[in-house]
């Protein structure tokens, strides 16, 4: 793709005199910066009062940009469950964005950096379901109820604005900085306290991060049922057999060429990403 065209006219339109918000120049603002490894400035520098509601239908209308593209949605991810993500990134609320079949990286394949801006690597606790998942007042209990396997995962986010420099809103805009995933092999039930389980994240075999389950809302069941009740909001759930990213449990650190990641985890086994 070359030189971002926006059919749509104006950033904005009137309609009966009150200026609206054009969601669908922003999406392609933000499909543009993605598929051309472009970043971009955030869309609060120009929509001063962009606010979730924004955001989430700038997403989706993202979302749409990749299933034209050909992407299938394989499923959803929680971001910034945990303080240490919250802090690193000054924001004091979760968010969820959609993964698709274009962001899997398979286990120990080598990373192809050129398809990134600023990629960051961050541990992840990975549900699946064994049935549909939907309510206003889904619970832990009914997600661990509902579980097929855990494993554990590595999410390379990749925010397409420039210094990963962003409001709430911009990075829901921006599909909550989504970009690839690899899971590890291990797959295994919830039988122990999940809380509890621990994760150390390596860089090039140093220890840069740690932390337990407990780092994702006291529970990474609890960002599931998060995810649940935020679908069932717009009359969707969470689908049988998705894969579900419950959050980074600490902080995300560059992934570089010549570089790698690993997460190790308690009862999950570990993961690794190399470039
Ligand atoms: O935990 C996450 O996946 C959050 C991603 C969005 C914020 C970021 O880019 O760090
Ligand atoms: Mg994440």
């Amino acid at each position: 793709m070359g030189k971002m065209e926006i059919t749509s006219g104006s950033v904005h339109e009137k309609i009966k005199g009150i200026q609206l918000m054009d969601f669908q120049y922003w999406a392609d603002y933000l499909h543009h910066a993605e598929r051309n490894v472009q970043d971009v400035e955030p869309i609060t520098d120009s929509e001063k009062n962009l606010s979730m509601y924004d955001g989430y239908e700038i997403q989706s209308k993202v979302i749409d940009h990749r299933l034209k593209d050909g992407e299938t949605i394989i499923g959803v991810k929680a971001g910034l469950t945990s303080v240490a993500k919250q802090q690193a990134m000054g924001v004091n609320e979760p968010v969820y964005g959609f993964i698709t079949d274009r962001m899997v990286i398979q286990s120990g394949e080598k990373t192809d950096l050129s398809r990134f801006i600023h990629p960051r690597v961050e541990p992840e606790i990975v549900f699946t379901l064994s049935n549909d998942l939907s309510g206003a007042n889904v619970t832990k209990d009914d997600v661990l109820e509902s579980t097929e396997s855990i494993c554990c995962g590595l999410e390379i986010i990749d925010s397409r604005y420039r210094n990963f420099r962003f409001t709430l809103a911009d990075v829901v805009a921006d599909n909550t900085s989504a970009s690839a995933f690899v899971l590890g092999e291990k797959m295994v039930m919830p039988d122990f306290d999940l809380a509890l389980a621990g994760c150390l994240l390596e860089v090039d075999g140093e220890v840069v991060a740690t932390a337990t389950g407990a780092a994702i809302l006291d529970h990474p069941a609890n960002a599931v049922a998060l995810l649940a009740k935020w679908l069932h909001n717009q009359g969707k759930s969470l689908k049988k057999g998705w894969t579900i990213l419950s959050g980074g449990l600490t902080n995300a650190f560059p992934l570089n060429q010549n570089t790698t990641i690993e997460g190790k985890f308690a009862h999950l086994g570990s993961v690794s990403i190399h470039a």
